[in-house]
């Protein structure tokens, strides 16, 4: 089919974006942008998880009600999207009316098809408020959450079950077989093995936390705010003719999630899973977990206002593989943003674009595509690092040429126009590449180079 439908996680709103948040979103971006050049009819749904303890919890610290500071939070979330140029196609909440509506449907469909036990029962357990889920004795230290260091509590409840273990057999096959693409391989693997030790059927309602869904069979409980997010992907999908979805990109913690929980909610209606989940790595901060606590989150504009946005967009995916973790710090950001954008590409446009400047050059034909199956198959899957390393080459190449032909000894205006074409014949092929990545300084400089050609300031300057 010629559509490709995309998400980011809804992410909390208890919390401003951070560059976590950021880098699931721009690498989601950069993948339908890439995709949309291609021809594709490409969608990328993101949005705010908005239900649950947390929230709740959150909004009563600030004295406000929950909907009065999702709204807040959620429009923080909006602005960034906005500022770092994400072209998603909704921005989808789960306080929205047709969510709240097609999450009542959904879940009355898994309880009319036997997939939820008809009556609650007594869960007892351990439960991380920051997690939003159950914890087990041995995922604790010392009694307390490794993540968040905080005690769980003692959770005591009347709950719906959905029969997840249900599904094992079926999960195992889907996702051996690639019918659900895990990936990277590791976590597939990770996956899988998890599956084979059995799954257990899991808690999907609260009945004593006021701010949630409505379930439809028994509205004295409200829906788990996990089930209630996960169906945002499908409320969005179903009401435009794009399920299944081609990719749920998502950060290692959740994978389990969007792997199992929500593939299996989803054959429990008789519904296709998602095609693929790509699970990327985390950053930490000096080697520590990025957290509040420790006052060590970087925000997105601090980025913006050193890299601009593209600057931001680059160097987030540059960095590291995007499977695995990465440790940020800003003197590898700075020299990463010097050497690629600042020395490479602003100013290799910048040279060429004097030169071209003082010889009167005027640029009237179509300069076509780089035919790189390389690119391709690195950035189809995900190796946004390796793609851009493979752009960065052609750059180095129209470099070398330069500096061997030396144009600005020629004084043959003819011969000169005609190197200096050339060079802007790969230069614009070259940007066509990056153009998902940088889609502002794309736009700018394939502007620069039609027509009479002029300088214009430095695209990235040093920092
Ligand atoms: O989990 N490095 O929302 P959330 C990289 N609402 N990525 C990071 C990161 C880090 N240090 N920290 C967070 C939720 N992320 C649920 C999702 S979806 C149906 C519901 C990114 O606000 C990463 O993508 O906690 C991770 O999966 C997501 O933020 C979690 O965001």
């Amino acid at each position: 089919m010629n559509k490709f439908f995309a998400t980011t996680p809804i992410y909390y709103v208890n919390d401003v974006p951070h560059i976590g948040h950021t880098y699931t979103t721009i690498a989601a971006d950069v993948l339908t942008r890439y995709h949309h050049q291609k021809g594709k009819e490409a969608q990328l749904l993101t949005g705010t998880d908005e239900h649950g303890a947390k929230i709740a919890e959150a909004a009563k610290k600030h004295g406000e009600k929950p909907k009065e500071y999702a709204d807040k939070i959620s429009q923080e979330f909006k602005k960034t999207w906005d500022k770092l140029n994400i072209n998603y196609v909704r921005f989808i909440r789960t306080t929205d009316e047709d969510h709240i509506k097609i999450v009542q449907e959904f879940l009355l469909k898994m309880y009319k098809n036997g997939a939820v036990e008809e009556k609650p029962r007594l869960y007892k357990g351990l439960y991380c408020v920051p997690h939003e889920k159950f914890m087990s004795k041995d995922e604790l230290v010392n009694g307390l959450c490794p993540d968040h260091k905080t005690a769980p509590i003692d959770y005591a409840e009347e709950n719906y079950y959905f029969r997840l273990s249900d599904y094992q057999q079926k999960l195992e096959q889907l996702i051996s077989e690639d019918k659900i693409k895990v990936r990277p391989l590791t976590r597939k693997n990770e996956v899988l093995g998890k599956i084979r030790q059995g799954l257990e059927d899991i808690s999907i309602s609260r009945a004593n936390l006021e701010w949630g869904i409505p379930l439809p069979f028994d509205t004295s409980h409200t829906t788990y705010v996990w089930i209630d997010a996960l169906i945002n992907y499908y409320t969005y999908g179903s009401a435009n003719d794009l399920w299944p979805a081609d990719l749920h990109l998502v950060g290692k913690d959740i994978l389990w999630f969007h792997s199992v929980i929500w593939p299996a909610m989803l054959l429990s209606i008789g519904e296709e899973p998602p095609k693929e989940v790509f699970a990327h790595g985390f950053f930490t901060i000096n080697g520590e977990k990025m957290s509040k606590t420790i006052g060590n989150v970087i925000k997105p504009e601090e980025l913006i206002n050193k890299y601009g946005v593209d600057g931001t967009r680059y160097v987030l995916l540059a960095a590291f593989p995007f499977g695995e973790d990465g440790n940020f710090s800003w003197e590898l950001f700075d020299r990463l943003y010097n050497a690629d954008l600042a020395n490479g590409l602003g100013n290799l446009v910048a040279r060429v674009a004097r030169l071209s400047e003082k010889s009167g050059l005027s640029i009237n034909q179509d300069m076509g595509e780089h035919e790189t199956k390389d690119f391709e198959e690195k950035i189809e899957s995900l190796d946004f690092s390796g793609a851009l390393v493979v752009a960065n080459h052609y750059l180095k190449n129209i470099d070398e040429k330069i500096s061997q032909e030396k144009p600005w000894e020629i004084k043959d205006k003819d011969k000169l126009q005609k190197l200096l074409t050339s060079y802007i014949s790969e230069i614009v092929k070259t940007v066509k590449l990056f153009q998902p990545f940088l889609p502002q300084t794309a736009e700018n400089i394939l502007s620069q180079f039609s027509g009479s050609i002029k300088s214009a300031p430095p695209l990235f300057p040093r920092v």
